[in-house]
């Protein structure tokens, strides 16, 4: 029986179409400048952005990386939502490589983050007691609150405020196209004010490898540099910015199937008593849910359901599922049905 995979995005597969264009790829040695497949791609990506420029780098997570070590010197302070990944998920990479310290302020249900608590983040200025204010980051979606969408207005009132305090705004955009496609908004409107913005190309878009940073050229030139410092300069990375291309011209509207497969995850979950999900808050293609307490643990659940072949991910203290292209909703019935047995279980051997 083949196994239903929900841990992440991150599983989907290269389609035929990519492999065929990795396959004819025009490749040179990217770190000179020279790989025809990269630059087309970084070229893509800048202007789907509005931005000047754009990075080939190896994952999301370098990305971010790259835009706050170019934004930032050591001893500088970063303002970041308490839920985003930037703080939970990349090892605490600007910090251990970068000297720089994170200021958390809350994230609102569904991401957002409040002007006011971001203002009264902003440290002031001339006080050596405090490390200078350099960046502001943003997550589109939202990915640990609940893969929440910032609208367009929810993202303006932070950068407004960033030019008011001449502070720089970074978008961690790992699903920025999930959001475009949610609000049917062209990308490049929810982040037209944002200084910086990195997108990923293998989540719900399928490529295998890749992320870009966009910004201005001298911004880019700098990231650039420190890209090669950590380690991320590829050769003929042609070859697997092909399939980044293929992804960028064909599978951007695709990515409305995976929200409505989320929602009737999402709805088919709410009915299961024992499980505590509410419908309301998905917006994209990522479910957070829990397990009644008095019918055993979260892990117990992700093992018992792993059993049923149905794979989802026990993080941050909740279950995790999320849609992608290799879910259709036949596979969505498996999901409901298994976890209804598993709960049932759990239930029996508790009252048992
Ligand atoms: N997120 C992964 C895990 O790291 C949790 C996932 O399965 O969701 N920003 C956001 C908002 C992300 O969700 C991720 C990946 C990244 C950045 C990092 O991307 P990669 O994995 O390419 O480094």
């Amino acid at each position: 029986m083949s196994v239903v995979d929900l841990r992440s995005d991150t599983v989907t597969l290269p389609t035929d179409d990519m492999r065929q264009a990795m396959a004819k790829a025009e490749v040179g040695d990217d770190v000179s400048g020279e790989d025809p497949t990269v630059n087309k791609l970084e070229e893509m990506a800048a202007s789907l952005m509005g931005k000047e420029a754009a990075l080939f780098v190896t994952s999301g997570t370098q990305g971010n990386l790259l835009g706050v070590l170019a934004n930032c010197q050591s001893g500088d302070e970063i303002i970041v939502g308490a839920n985003s990944h930037i703080f939970w998920n990349e090892s605490a990479g600007v910090s251990a490589l970068g000297g720089i310290q994170m200021h958390l302020v809350p994230n609102q249900i569904q991401g957002s983050l409040s002007p006011a608590d971001v203002e009264q983040a902003i440290r002031p200025t001339g006080n050596p007691h405090f490390p200078p204010t350099k960046l502001i980051c943003l997550e589109n979606t939202q990915n640990r609150s609940n893969g929440g969408v910032l609208t367009v207005d929810e993202t303006a009132s932070i950068w407004n405020l960033g030019h008011e305090y001449g502070i720089p705004i970074h978008i961690d955009g790992a699903r920025i196209f999930n959001a475009a496609v949610y609000l049917e908004t062209p990308v490049e409107e929810l982040v037209k004010g944002a200084d910086t913005v990195t997108f990923c190309l293998s989540k719900g878009l399928s490529a295998p490898v890749g992320s870009l940073l966009c910004g201005t050229a001298d911004f880019i030139d700098n990231a650039r540099r420190w890209r090669k410092m950590v380690g991320g300069g590829m050769r003929q990375a042609g070859v697997i910015a092909a399939a980044g291309i293929v992804a960028l011209e064909s599978m951007i509207t695709r990515l409305a199937e995976d929200h409505s497969n989320a929602r009737r995850l999402s709805e088919g979950l709410a009915q299961i008593h024992g499980i505590q999900h509410d419908p309301g808050v998905v917006q994209t293609n990522i479910i957070f849910a829990d397990i009644a307490p008095e019918l055993g643990s979260m892990t117990e659940f992700v093992e018992r359901l792993g059993r049923e072949n149905v794979k989802v991910h026990y993080v941050y203290g909740r279950i995790r599922m999320v849609t992608h292209r290799h879910i259709g909703s036949e596979e969505i019935d498996l999901v409901l049905s298994a976890t209804a047995r598993v709960i049932e279980d759990m239930r029996s051997n508790r009252i048992g």
